[in-house]
């Protein structure tokens, strides 16, 4: 039995356990409980806050976590990064009030920088040669420069909405982060066989997300242009049809692309579009 900690609430919550579903591990997604296990694959999910999550992975507790590398690059703890998973995209970055004048890391010396990451923020200034005082504080951070407690902030930033709403700007950004799936360094045999299973199933999870899957008709003469503008995992699927002079394409495409495509193989004569949903691709 292999088990996995995720957020128990909050941002990474929902897709922490889409992703699972979605490798075909379903577990009771009733909040409450501390612990649940997977009726149909030898997991079982532990729910905690996320700060707990690095340390409970690199004691052992749980061989496997899903946590954000912010918190992972935070506690510094030894755990394995096995797997980016593509969601929770956000930086840890610096930001000061929108009206002061920045012209590089130089003028946070002797300034008061208010963060709940204070490893992150020390490394970074270290880096840089840097002498700030850093204030820690665990939540709302954005408004402490209004507050008269720091003179800027390092935090967490996705859409930068809420550093606008607040009055301030981002100024340098320290550490790209996601969702990662991270491992005790010294799994067993047996766990290492489970992870090894999950994957393999996740591989194929991530590949097929926002893709979908084309089938048209296309005059044979165009082929060779259709076959330009697809692309697939070797080239895409082509069958003849009952009417002469025309065929049957079908391939994969990435949905951000999907109506640009389309837009082109519409100029090339391609008819009887369909767009299906890729619910798994295996490579
Ligand atoms: O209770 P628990 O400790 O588990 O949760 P938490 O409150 O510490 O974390 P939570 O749920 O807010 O975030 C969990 C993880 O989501 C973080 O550790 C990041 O890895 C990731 N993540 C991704 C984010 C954001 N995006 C994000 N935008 N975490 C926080 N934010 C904050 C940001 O700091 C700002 O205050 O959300 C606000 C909105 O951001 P903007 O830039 O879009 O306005
Ligand atoms: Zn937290």
């Amino acid at each position: 039995m292999l088990r996995i900690a995720i957020q128990s609430k909050g941002r990474l919550n929902e897709e922490s356990l889409a992703l699972l579903s979605d490798i075909g591990i379903s577990v009771d997604d009733s909040k409450r409980k501390f612990l649940s296990k997977a009726p149909n694959f030898p997991i079982e999910v532990l729910y905690m806050r996320d700060d707990d999550i690095p340390q409970v992975v690199s004691s052992g507790t749980s061989a496997l976590g899903i946590v954000g590398l912010n918190e992972v690059e935070e506690k510094g703890l030894p755990v394995n990064i096995v797997k980016k998973l593509g969601f929770g995209t956000c930086r840890v970055s610096l930001a000061i009030p929108k009206g002061e004048e920045y012209n590089g890391p130089e003028f946070f010396n002797g300034k008061r920088i208010a963060t709940s990451y204070p490893n992150i923020l020390k490394k970074y200034l270290k880096a840089n040669n840097i002498n700030a005082e850093i204030e820690i504080i665990t939540g709302s951070v954005e408004i402490a420069p209004a507050a008269g407690i720091a003179d800027a902030i390092c935090d967490l930033v996705s859409s930068g909405g809420t550093l606008v709403s607040n009055g301030l700007k981002e100024v340098e950004s320290i550490v790209y982060s996601e969702a990662v799936l991270i491992a005790n360094p010294s799994l067993t045999a047996d766990q290492q066989e489970t992870l090894n299973e999950m994957l393999f199933r996740l591989d194929s999870a991530i590949v097929s997300r926002g893709k979908k899957y084309l089938l048209m008709n296309i005059p044979q003469s165009k082929m060779d242009e259709a076959i330009k503008i697809l692309p697939a995992m070797r080239s895409p699927t082509v069958m003849p049809l009952a009417a002469e002079g025309w065929c049957s394409m079908h391939s994969v495409v990435d949905e951000d692309d999907l109506w640009d495509k389309i837009r082109q193989l519409k100029n090339i004569g391609a008819e009887g579009i369909l767009v299906l949903n890729v619910d798994k691709i295996i490579p």
